[in-house]
């Protein structure tokens, strides 16, 4: 199905606004900005923000954060016109997590259009983010896989997870995996360890090339070291933006 006639199979409007962007900007891209600085995220995304439907952070790995990195992170969601998404895999009870997404240092609940948990503690941890994410029209993203060699999470963990998303579905938006779960074209599928060449690295990631996991029926490539890491980022997001929207199109087609 092609993400325009996604758009009214979902509530969520964070979904509805992701398959809208994605159509617009023709891209189903999304780039995790892996770095330590604030300058360099923001340097990489205003360079790589026509090429992207969504920027992944690790906030917690900032070294120099200050709310205004947020204000400045906002600004450039506006001119690029792409989302945010905090890869904060939270994992703990929902009255903890509910605290964690919404207080603290970085109030995530308040800029971040996406976040993401493991499914580990039970649908528990889904109904405490709901509580502080949904007001706010937020998404969630659940792992019900993951990309590392030796992962626990496949299998029966994989399709209790799944349900665990049926459940919720005004807030859980999709998954985190490596291919299409279910034949349901609400859930939008994010998947990590997308390279050129594929292969892995020292740490047992696992890399897939961009037109496997599109045609595996993901949605959504993450791509991290693939592009930050390359001479030149924004000819390198360019290319992984048309390999990846023109095996959409095939496979759409
Ligand atoms: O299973 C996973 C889930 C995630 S969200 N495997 C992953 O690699 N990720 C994230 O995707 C990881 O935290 C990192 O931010 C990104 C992959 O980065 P790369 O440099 O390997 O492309």
């Amino acid at each position: 199905m092609k993400y325009e006639d996604r758009i009214t199979t979902t509530t969520n409007p964070t979904a509805k606004r992701l398959f809208e962007l994605m159509v617009e900007k023709e891209t189903n891209l999304s780039v995790a900005a892996d770095l330590t600085s604030s300058r360099e995220i923001l340097d990489l995304l205003d360079k790589i923000g026509p090429e992207i439907c969504v920027a992944k952070l690790h906030v917690d790995i900032i070294t120099d954060f200050t709310p205004e990195f947020i204000d400045k992170l906002m600004a450039l969601k506006e001119k690029h016109n792409f989302l945010i998404f905090e890869d904060r895999k939270f994992a703990d009870i929902g009255n903890t997590v509910k605290m964690q997404y919404s207080g603290g240092v970085y109030h995530i609940v308040d800029w971040a259009d996406i976040t993401n948990a493991h499914t580990v503690p039970g649908p528990g941890i889904i109904e405490g983010m709901k509580e502080v994410g949904l007001p706010k029209g937020r998404g969630l993203l659940l792992l019900a896989e993951m990309t590392p060699e030796g992962t626990l999470a496949k299998g029966k963990y994989t399709k209790e997870s799944i349900k665990m998303a049926q459940e919720n579905e005004d807030f859980v938006i999709g998954f985190i995996t490596t291919k299409k779960l279910i034949n349901d074209p609400k859930f939008i599928n994010f998947t990590p360890g997308v390279k050129f060449g594929g292969g892995g690295d020292a740490l047992k990631q696992q890399y897939n090339t961009p037109e496997k996991a599109i045609k595996g029926g993901s949605d959504v490539l993450i791509v991290g070291r693939g592009i930050y890491q390359a001479d030149n980022p924004q000819e390198e997001a360019k290319k992984y933006k048309e390999e990846a929207w023109k095996a959409y199109l095939d496979s759409t087609s």
